[in-house]
């Protein structure tokens, strides 16, 4: 082969290298509800479930082995974060604090060695149940639940030998959502009351954790006047 040739072959090589590493870092988080939505409805007083998503080939063995991230919220309508690690962050340590009003901070970090790695499929890394304010207006109050990256101790990733990556041309994608507010009868948190919180009370009436006269109560105080209906 002619050294020019071996060039032609040689910056190709580098090219599908460098699309290879590009591709292999790119990830992407999102905020979402338990159906993968991000417009989340929360009903006053009520507890509300907050998903951190994680999905990409960026999550593999060469990626990311422990991560913080800051999630920012209106606390005056959403109270009380309460953080578990997701299926994604099997098998590492979570910490978490709230040091300014409104802005959570979350670290999910290898326990011991071996050092385990984030899996390659989508899941979830952390689960956050809020409490709504039993101030919010049904209907009315809606505020953003975003994820903060304007600076590292706000959100970074780092990999198995502990090396922050988060400025080495990993490619992350943020996805955002809103909290809404919705009627206390809005059982199934969707917007609508209507027949499907009748089934969902009947189906766990005085079960552990189900429902009791007070939800029926709710349910019919604001029967056929959801937000959407
Ligand atoms: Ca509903």
């Amino acid at each position: 082969m002619s050294v020019k040739g071996k060039g032609l072959v040689l910056v190709c090589g580098l090219l599908v290298l460098m699309l290879g590493t590009a591709v292999a870092q790119d990830t992407t988080f999102k905020v979402v509800n338990a159906l993968g939505q991000d417009a989340i409805w929360g009903a006053p007083g009520k507890e509300m479930k907050v998903y951190l998503k994680g999905n990409g080939s960026g999550l593999d063995e060469n990626g990311i082995a422990g991560i913080n991230f800051t999630i920012k919220y209106d606390s005056t309508m959403l109270t009380n974060p309460v953080v578990t690690a997701g299926d994604l962050a099997s098998g590492f340590t979570k910490a978490d604090n709230v040091p300014a009003d409104g802005e959570l901070r979350v670290v999910i970090y290898p326990a011991a060695p071996p050092i385990p790695t984030f899996k390659a499929e989508e899941g979830t890394i952390a689960e956050i149940t809020f409490t709504v304010a039993a101030t919010v207006t049904p209907c009315t109050d809606t505020s953003p639940i975003t994820v903060d990256v304007s600076a590292p101790e706000k959100f970074g990733v780092s990999n198995k030998l502990g090396v922050s990556i988060t400025d080495q041309g990993y490619d992350t994608n943020i996805q955002n959502a809103t909290f809404k507010a919705t009627h206390r009868g809005d059982l199934t948190f969707d917007g609508h009351v209507n027949a499907f919180d009748f089934l969902e009370l009947s189906n766990k009436w005085k079960a552990p954790g189900g429902y009791n006269a007070l939800d029926f109560l709710d349910l019919s105080n604001s029967w056929k006047n959801g937000c959407l209906d």
